[in-house]
C-alpha cells in the first residue's frame, strides 16, 4: 500500500435545471475537487471536496494537494489513515497557515481517498470497514425540490412529486423574506400532509430577531429542523434561538473541526448534527464528531457536500446517523451512484467509498487542475 503518486483533479458538474439558489448564492455547477492516490501495487483511491465550481478557488485546493500534501504522502503506507491524518493536520508549517479553510478542504480529499483505498484493498464497501451495517435502510430526504429559485407553484408541485416518488422527508430553503418563506412553508405543508418530515434551511442568512420572528409563526407547521438559521460561527446566537423556539436546530455543514462542533455541543446550541466529510478533514474527523454526538444522544444527519456518495456508507455503519440528504447532481459521475429507491438509499455494494468517477464523467466534466 505504498503511495506512488497523488494526482489532483477538478470536475465541474451541472446542477438540476440551469441554476439553483439558496439564501446566499446562485450556482450553475457543483465542483468535485479531489485527489487520486495511486499505490505501488496498482490500486487507485479517490476522494474529493465539494465547491461552487469557482475555478480560481478550486485551484487553491488542488495546489494545496499537489504542493503541500503530496510530498508528505509519497512513499507512505496508505493504510495508516490515522497516522497520516495527524501528519497532514499537524504538520508545523501547514498548521501555521491553516487550521481551517482551504487546507482542510484539500485534506478532506486526501483522507477520503485513503479510506477509499483501504476499502478497495480489503475488497469491501466502506460501510463494512467502518464496522458493518447497523440499520436495514437509510432514510433519504430530498433537498433538490426546495431551492429559493423555484417559484411558489413549482415548489408545491416538486414537493408533491418527491412524496409521490417515495420520499418521506423533504427540505426547503428559507432566508429570503419572512413573509415569502412563511407562505411557501405553509403551502408545502398543506400539499404534503402531516406525515412527511419537512425541514427548512436558512444557510446562515438571518439575524437573531428575524429568526425569532420567523420561528414564532412557523412552529405550527411541524418543522423537522431549522438548519443554519444564523451565521455559521455564531454559537451564542444559536444557543439563544434554541432556547427561544421549539424547533430543533440543525447545523454543521460549514464547521471545519471537531473543536468547532464542541462549542455548539457545550452551549446546547445544536440538536441535529450535520458534519460533512468534504468540509472537515475527511471521514477521520467526521467520525470523531459522530462519536461525540452519539455520546450526547444527539442525532447525526450528514450534510451532502459529497452528494451522499461517501456519507451513505457512514450512515449505514454509524449508530448516530439517522437520515441523509439527497441531491442528485453528481451521482451519475460515479461507478456506483448514491441511488434512492422508495425513499431510502440503496446499500452500496462495490468495494471502496463510492468515490470512483466513471471514465465518461472524467472525460466530460474535467477541468484543468492548475
Ligand atoms: C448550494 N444543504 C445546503 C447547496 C447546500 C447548499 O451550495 O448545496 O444550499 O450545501 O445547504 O443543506
Ligand atoms: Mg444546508
Amino acid at each position: 500500500m505504498k503511495i506512488r503518486s497523488v494526482v489532483p483533479f477538478i470536475l465541474h458538474v451541472p446542477v438540476t435545471g440551469s441554476q439553483i439558489a439558496d439564501s446566499t448564492h446562485t450556482i450553475t455547477h457543483w465542483g468535485v475537487v479531489g485527489a487520486r492516490i495511486d499505490t505501488e501495487d496498482g490500486l487507485s483511491g479517490y476522494g474529493f471536496t465539494g465547491t461552487h465550481a469557482f475555478l480560481p478557488g478550486d485551484h487553491l485546493v488542488t495546489r494545496c494537494i499537489q504542493t503541500c500534501y503530496a510530498p508528505l504522502l509519497l512513499g507512505e503506507d496508505a493504510s495508516d489513515i490515522q497516522r497520516l491524518w495527524l501528519k497532514l493536520a499537524r504538520d508545523p508549517a501547514l498548521q501555521w497557515i491553516g487550521r481551517a479553510g482551504i487546507t482542510t478542504l484539500a485534506h478532506a480529499a486526501i483522507d477520503v481517498a485513503l479510506w477509499d483505498l483501504k476499502a478497495k484493498a480489503a475488497a469491501v464497501p466502506l460501510w463494512k470497514l467502518l464496522g458493518g451495517q447497523v440499520r436495514d435502510r437509510v432514510r433519504a430526504y430530498n433537498t433538490d425540490i426546495g431551492w429559493l429559485s423555484i417559484a411558489d407553484d413549482k415548489l408545491v408541485e416538486g414537493a408533491r412529486r418527491a412524496v409521490a416518488e417515495g420520499f418521506s422527508g423533504i427540505k426547503i430553503k428559507v432566508g429570503s423574506t419572512v413573509e415569502r418563506d412563511l407562505r411557501r412553508l405553509q403551502a408545502v405543508r398543506k400539499a404534503i400532509g402531516p406525515d412527511v418530515t419537512l425541514a427548512i434551511d436558512g444557510n446562515g442568512k438571518w439575524d437573531l430577531p428575524t429568526c425569532q420572528r420567523f420561528c414564532r409563526a412557523a412552529e405550527q407547521y411541524d418543522v423537522f429542523w431549522f438548519e443554519e438559521p444564523l451565521w455559521h460561527d455564531d454559537v451564542k446566537g444559536h444557543a439563544a434561538l434554541a432556547r427561544a423556539t421549539s424547533m430543533p436546530i440543525a447545523l454543521g455543514e460549514q464547521l471545519y473541526t471537531q473543536d468547532a462542533f464542541s462549542e455548539f455541543f457545550h452551549q446546547q446550541a445544536i440538536h441535529w448534527v450535520q458534519p460533512d466529510v468534504t468540509r472537515m478533514a475527511g471521514l477521520t474527523e467526521v467520525l470523531r464528531v459522530c462519536e461525540t454526538a452519539d455520546s450526547l444522544r444527539l442525532p447525526v444527519a450528514p450534510h451532502a457536500g459529497d452528494m451522499s456518495q461517501v456519507h451513505v456508507h457512514l450512515s449505514y455503519a454509524h449508530p448516530a446517523c439517522k437520515v441523509l440528504e439527497y441531491i442528485p447532481w453528481i451521482k451519475d459521475c460515479f461507478t456506483e451512484p448514491a441511488e434512492v429507491v422508495d425513499g431510502f438509499f440503496r446499500l452500496p455494494q462495490q468495494a471502496g467509498a463510492g468515490t470512483t468517477p466513471t471514465p465518461e464523467a472524467w472525460a466530460r466534466f474535467r477541468r484543468p487542475a492548475e
